[in-house]
């Protein structure tokens, strides 16, 4: 941390109150020592400075009626992070916590992820602090109306393509795109991903991310000489990225005995139901006790906590940030956890990270193990531009490609910064290098 330290103190200075921020560089600067060493042309021409330093920043004024007619107003984000490997590329989140500070963590990860699935896509991201829970359609509608009439001057298929992300999946970017549409006067397919199959979205978007984690998953256990086949595996939230880690891990012969919202969890030693699951969470919108309800007396519902204490070989948060801490790691090593993938940005905090490194467990930062959604976002652009649309089994087989290639790069990364095993540096510097060189050749912008 010899060069890292003074950088890290001037981006606390600069950026006030942005804890999210804070640890999402800090992660990243504290792996970087062994490559600024051999790469001292990336520490003259100021490329954390500068990578740092978001490209755009937008905050804007969403105003919107409900129901009934009473007016609301809340605030909108986009930060355009990185454009140097391609038009800024990231979700937007609905969520009542995200603020600038959230903003800035999720689009400073997204310019390494995006990095290193080898396509051509920059970083960004965006959302805002609305909270579409126990909201109609109509007042959803309305909402997405309002946030597109001010964003879509900032987009474009050229510029910056939004797509989903906590609280954003299928109907809110339907109605996202469709008022882009109204406002350009553009069917301009490119400038959103997540779209619905039959009007230029991509088969396996949906599945994408859930399903590239667990792919990253087994890539970790097969160099060590094992499989996901009769593992016990415990997921984190009951959203899309967890629904579809649940669905893979099956798949490959798993069995996943619990899953969450942020009211609680539930415990199914049989192996979670998933079509009981999907029609809970996909089709009512409903919360994750129902599932106890309904599955019957053997299924248990703990209100008010994580899923950390259920014992399992392989652990998936895929939530949100900051929901596994230090003592949920020491707990899941205990009980015999073996790998740790996180679905969702940033779920582990550094403390509970170190635990699991210091105890040998294989766990792959969100950066590597999530960005199977975004990769098939990019995928989905491929098509849109070339007017085509792929079967479910070729874009599958492609995202499996780009995991393994994500995985590989990340482990011999690793291996040749003297740190074998460390997922975590070898994403930090794979996805570094690959925007520095970018960086260096396109000039001081
Ligand atoms: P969803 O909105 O579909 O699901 C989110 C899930 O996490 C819900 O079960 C939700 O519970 C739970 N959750 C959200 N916030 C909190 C919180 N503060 N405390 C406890 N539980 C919470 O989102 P996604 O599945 O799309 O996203 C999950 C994670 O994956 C996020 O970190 C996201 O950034 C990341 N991700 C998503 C990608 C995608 O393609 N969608 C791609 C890569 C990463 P509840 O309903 O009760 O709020
Ligand atoms: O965090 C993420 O990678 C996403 N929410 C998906 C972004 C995208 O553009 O598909």
């Amino acid at each position: 941390m010899r060069v890292i330290e003074p950088l890290y103190a001037e981006i606390l200075r600069r950026n006030q109150g942005e804890g999210e921020f804070h640890q999402a560089v800090r992660e990243v600067l504290e792996t970087l020592d062994p490559v600024l060493r051999q790469r001292p042309e990336f520490v003259d021409a100021r490329i954390i400075e500068r990578l740092c330093e978001p490209e755009r920043q937008l905050i804007f004024r969403v105003p919107w009626a409900d129901d009934s007619g009473d007016v609301h107003v809340n605030r909108g984000f986009r930060v355009e992070f990185s454009s140097v490997l391609g038009p800024y590329k990231g979700g937007l989140r609905f969520h009542p916590s995200v603020n600038l500070g959230i903003v800035k963590f999720l689009g400073f990860e997204q310019i390494f992820k995006n990095a290193l699935t080898g396509m051509p896509i920059g970083g960004g991201k965006g959302g805002s602090d609305f909270d579409p829970k126990r909201r109609s359609d109509a007042e959803i509608m309305r909402f997405c109306q309002s946030f597109m009439t001010e964003l879509h001057r900032h987009l474009g298929e050229y510029t910056d393509v939004p797509a989903g992300d906590i609280g954003v999946g299928g109907r809110e970017i339907g109605y996202l795109f469709g008022q882009y549409r109204r406002i350009t006067n553009r069917h301009e397919s490119g400038v959103l991903t997540g779209k619905g199959v039959n009007w230029g979205g991509s088969q396996a978007r949906t599945e994408a991310t859930g399903y590239g984690c667990v792919l990253f998953t087994a890539e970790m256990l097969r160099s060590r000489g094992e499989s996901l086949d009769g593992q016990r595996v415990a997921v984190s939230g009951s959203g899309n990225v967890a629904i579809y880690a649940i669905e893979k891990a099956q798949q490959l012969g798993a069995t996943v005995v619990t899953c969450s919202d942020s009211d609680g969890y539930i415990v199914d030693e049989k192996g979670v139901d998933l079509a009981l699951l999907k029609e809970i969470k996909e089709v009512g919108r409903g919360r994750i006790s129902e599932y106890a309800e309904r599955r019957g007396e053997n299924v248990k519902f703990v209100e008010g906590a994580g899923v950390w204490n259920v014992p399992c070989d392989v652990a998936l948060p895929c939530a949100t940030q900051n929901e596994l801490h230090e003592e949920d790691a020491r707990t899941l090593v205990r009980g015999g956890v073996k790998a740790v993938a996180e679905g969702a940005n940033m779920p582990t905090t550094p403390e509970a990270v170190r635990v699991f490194q210091e105890a040998g467990v294989a766990f792959a930062p969100g950066k590597a193990a999530n960005a199977g959604g975004v990769a098939t976002s990019a995928l989905e652009m491929q098509q849109n531009a070339s007017r085509d649309s792929w079967t479910f089994a070729h874009t599958e087989e492609r995202l499996a490609e780009i995991m393994r290639h994500i995985h590989d790069s990340c482990y011999t990364t690793a291996e040749r910064y003297g740190s074998p095993g460390n997922y975590v540096v070898g994403a930090n510097i794979a996805g570094f290098e690959l925007v520095a060189d970018a960086m260096l050749a396109q000039g001081l912008i």
